[in-house]
């Protein structure tokens, strides 16, 4: 429980095509742009407002974080424009922040065509982890077979196994 982690590479959403300039201001030179779905399995469902769940939100952000950045910087360093959304605002990391937040769970909703339940919030909801699931976004404009390289070289230093190549 909570230890499973899920990585696919995805074509943007048409929403984000005809809204990026709203959400990523800073990406409307780019010609192209990939999303990496990152979803980490939780310890319980993220439904209610408790100290463990914030608690396991706040573990499970670091965790993106620590393994988003140092692909992102990676990628960066190969002179590819990169960010990530951070999970608890869904603002971009790197770059300036648009006039609408990127919701996450709508994203993987489009991209995955998994459920969202919708109480205060929107939530995702995963085939097999049920509302324990963690969802986060990184964007880049290279190409899928170099996110890919990149993660997995960078995956086992953050405790996570190799990244099956049908991500993509
Ligand atoms: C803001 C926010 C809240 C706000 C409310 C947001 C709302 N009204 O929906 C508050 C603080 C109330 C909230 C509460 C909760 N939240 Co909340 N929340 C977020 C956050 C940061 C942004 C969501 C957002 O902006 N939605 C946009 C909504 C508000 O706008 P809208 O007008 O309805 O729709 C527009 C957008 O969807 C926009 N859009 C933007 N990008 C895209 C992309 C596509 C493809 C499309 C179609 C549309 C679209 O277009 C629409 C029209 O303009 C997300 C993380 C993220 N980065 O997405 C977490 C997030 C959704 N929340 C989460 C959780 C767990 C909760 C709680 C259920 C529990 C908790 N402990 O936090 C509670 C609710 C508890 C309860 N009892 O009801 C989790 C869900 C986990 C999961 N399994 O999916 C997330 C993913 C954070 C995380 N990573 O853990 N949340």
């Amino acid at each position: 429980m909570g230890k499973a982690i899920q990585i696919s590479i995805h074509n943007p959403s048409q929403y984000i095509c005809a809204n990026c300039e709203q959400i990523l201001p800073d990406w409307k030179q780019q010609q192209f742009l990939w999303v990496v779905v990152v979803l980490q399995q939780a310890r319980y469902p993220l439904v209610e407002v408790t100290g463990e769940v914030e608690r396991e939100k706040e573990r499970l952000r670091e965790k993106f974080m620590r393994f988003g950045c140092d692909v992102a910087f990676n990628l960066r360093d190969r002179s590819y424009v990169t960010d990530l959304i951070d999970p608890r605002t869904g603002y971009p990391l790197l770059s300036h922040p648009g006039a609408v937040p990127h919701d996450d769970t709508a994203v993987v909703k489009a991209l995955l065509g998994y459920p969202v339940i919708k109480n205060k919030c929107s939530v995702l909801v995963h085939p097999e982890w049920g509302t324990a699931v963690y969802p986060s976004i990184l964007l880049s404009e290279a190409p899928p077979e170099i996110i890919l390289q990149v993660m997995n070289v960078i995956a086992p230093l953050h405790g996570w196994t190799e990244i099956n190549k049908d991500a993509v």
